[in-house]
């Protein structure tokens, strides 16, 4: 009897969630960005705009005015040394590089640099004109997003010299 009550009560829930119209796509994600003790470092909300993919990080406790390199990296998980994040997510190929180089010529996963303020908080908004949550070879949605302990230089090969994965977070629907 509870279990059937509890069948109907999850049955309507479910419906009420359901959009009216189905006319509304839009979706988000986010991505809790976790150190090795599993402490959270950094909290990212992605959702799609015009422009492209809205990356917004909002990150504390780091050390004043640290710079720290951001990619989305092609693993699903992030495992206990974050090694299931993999590499960067580059569906295209192409070297490593910089958000400010032309899409096309470097990972899609490329997010650059975000620098901390004098009290250790990162806050900016990020825009990937070539990625996307859901929507064919560049979306992001069950990847990574992982942030470094140091500056990404844009050049060096893989991974900009951006040193250990400082936090790692799973990209999920929210
Ligand atoms: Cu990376």
């Amino acid at each position: 009897m509870n279990r059937l009550f509890s069948l109907i009560v999850w049955a309507v829930a479910c419906h009420h969630q359901v959009p009216a119209s189905g006319a509304d796509t839009r979706r988000d994600a986010e991505a809790v960005m976790k150190d090795r003790r599993g402490r959270t470092v950094a909290t990212a909300d992605l959702s799609e705009s015009p422009h492209g993919l809205l990356v917004t990080v909002d990150g504390r406790g780091l050390e004043a005015f640290s710079a720290h390199g951001l990619h989305v990296h092609e693993g699903s998980f992030c495992g206990p040394a974050f090694d299931g994040a993999g590499g960067h997510f580059a569906p295209a190929g192409h070297p490593h590089g910089l958000p400010e180089d032309e899409a096309g010529t470097r990972h899609a996963g490329d997010l650059g640099n975000l620098v901390a303020d004098r009290k250790g908080r990162l806050t900016d908004t990020i825009v990937a004109a070539d990625l996307s949550l859901d929507d064919g070879r560049h979306a992001v949605l069950g990847r990574t997003l992982v942030l470094h302990e140091g500056a990404d230089d844009g050049e060096t090969q893989p991974a900009g010299a951006s040193g250990p994965r400082l936090a790692c977070g799973p990209i999920r629907p929210r």
